[in-house]
């Protein structure tokens, strides 16, 4: 095992990666931009050292100060977290080079699934389902038009090079496709320095589900079970399950076979997902994500298994200590991301100062959060706040859980999303677990949003008017109120 491992990344997930560490008995070395300074992650760490101003180009992006402190600090392998430098090639063949354990697959892993084309031919080739289009990039309107009669419309024009959702666009007939073309391709040079764009068959309403992947450097590789994350917003995600609503022993005996097969096809280790859109009773392999996901935790709830200390074991070169056999699903799971955004203003963004921040406990509740009372939630990174996972004996017991875990939090200073969250909990297509990647817009959730927002409102105002209260202090009232009110209405009506 390492003595010390350098964690190349922030906030919640830095704390996750050195609560592993801790437990393995593994010190940590924490780097932070200006910014981060006093954030909780820098002093949970046994050593903490800047590496630049609060851009993350110029922090949690360079390459040069991060690998400079894993040699003078004597840290063995760097964990990456996820975003910033954990799907980077580049970095992962930097560590590589200068004789650092990057805490994820190899570099030419991670290439091999960078280009969406190639990853889809070698999932095809290796007898996994992938969505019906074109086998190669495609750059003239002939091509397409060929194409696309086949396939038959809707079809969808993807950037090779993308992700997150940039540089792709439906189109529905033959006289918008040169169109959609040609501005794909303009999005994803700018984008991803890289014009190649791919056509396939557009899935109208697929649901999102994936597959935690774990191989170990031995050849061993066993898939930790499904998540269900088709609840997103502008392709970011903000509700995940385990298991998926629709999964049946049947089906996970598939799929979870197909993703082992898929990261076998790409000479996998350490852990990663295998993403498929469903839709109709098939499924197809969408993409491979090479790092530790956001909603790692559901999955972790739901089979005991601790994700973080595996990556850091098969790093390590240890032998996985599962067998597929191992592996069961036990209850479910779900997560909520409360991030600071304005469900009522499109999701913007909403950083500032936590002025009060009490997160949730109690039976079956997990936070992970690296905020506290005042900290600032700046504009340089994500928003996220907290991630609020529970566990129920079952979908009905979750849901209860997390609405009475919802109305336990409090936070002052900044607008979130916690009343998004509400909301979809009491939605009935959520309970009944029909979703969709169109949830939130085909359920019209924002208006249930809206007055779950006008009615906590409410209910500040009356009472600081009542306690005489000045301005200021009414939103730390009605964040209060509704944590007392929720109590007292037994929280999970
Ligand atoms: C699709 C699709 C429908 N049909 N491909 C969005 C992110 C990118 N990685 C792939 N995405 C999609 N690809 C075909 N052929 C719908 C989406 C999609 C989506 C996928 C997963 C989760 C949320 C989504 C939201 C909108 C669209």
């Amino acid at each position: 095992m390492f003595r010390k491992v350098l964690i190349a990344n922030r906030s919640e997930i830095a704390i996750r990666v050195m609560r592993a560490c801790r437990e393995l008995d593994v010190k940590t070395v924490a780097v932070y931009s200006e910014v981060d300074k006093n954030a909780l992650f820098a002093k949970y760490a046994d050593e903490a050292y800047p590496i630049g101003p609060a851009p993350a180009s110029q922090s949690y992006l360079n390459m040069d100060a991060i690998l400079d402190v894993a040699h003078k600090t004597g840290a063995e392998a760097i964990h990456p977290g996820y975003g910033f430098l954990s799907e980077n090639e580049e970095f992962a063949g930097r560590c590589e080079k200068e004789g650092i354990i990057f805490i994820g697959p190899s570099s030419h892993t991670i290439e091999s699934v960078g280009s969406k084309i190639a990853a889809k031919k070698t999932m095809k080739a290796a007898g996994i389902p992938v969505i019906p289009g074109s086998e190669n990039g495609i750059d003239d309107l002939d091509t397409a038009v060929e194409v696309a009669e086949e396939i038959g419309y809707p079809v969808i024009v993807k950037a090779s090079a993308g992700g997150g959702g940039i540089g792709m666009k439906v189109v529905r007939k033959t006289s918008e496709l040169q169109e959609t073309l040609e501005s794909t391709r303009r999005v994803a040079k700018s984008s991803f320095g890289d014009a190649t764009v791919f056509i396939e068959k557009y899935l109208e309403e697929p649901r999102h589900i994936e597959f935690q992947i774990l191989a170990d450097s031995f050849g061993n590789i066993i898939h930790v079970g499904d998540r269900e994350c088709s609840i997103q917003r502008r392709h970011q995600k903000l509700i995940e399950e385990s298991p998926s609503p629709i999964m049946t022993p049947e089906l996970r005996e598939r799929m979870g076979a197909d993703a082992v097969k898929a990261a076998a096809a790409v000479n996998y280790t350490n852990a990663g997902t295998i993403e498929f859109l469903y839709s109709k009773g098939d499924y197809y392999f969408l993409e491979m994500n090479t790092r530790l996901q956001v909603e790692h935790p559901i999955t972790e709830v739901v089979t005991g298994v601790d994700l973080a200390k595996e990556q850091i074991r098969i790093a390590a070169g240890e032998k996985l200590s599962y067998r597929q056999e191992d592996i069961r699903q036990i209850g479910w799971a779900i997560e909520c991301r409360l991030n600071a955004e304005d469900p009522l203003n499109n999701f913007t963004p909403a950083p500032g100062k936590l002025r009060r921040y009490r997160s949730s406990g109690g039976p079956g509740v997990r936070v992970d959060s690296g905020v506290h009372t005042g900290f600032t939630i700046t504009p340089f990174y994500d928003s996220l706040i907290s991630k609020l996972t529970v566990w129920g004996r079952d979908r009905n017991e979750a849901i209860a859980r997390m609405k009475r875990a919802l109305y336990e939090y409090i936070i002052v200073g900044v607008t979130t999303n916690i009343s998004f969250h509400k909301a979809v909990m009491n939605n009935e297509y959520f309970r009944r677990g029909e979703l969709t990647t169109h949830f939130i817009e085909d359920h019209n959730i924002i208006a249930e949003v809206e007055k779950i927002v006008a009615a906590e409102k409410e209910k500040g105002a009356t009472l600081a008017s009542a306690l005489g209260a000045d301005e200021k202090k009414v939103a730390a009232i009605a964040a209060v109120t509704a944590y007392v009110q929720s109590a007292k209405a037994g929280g999970a009506k």
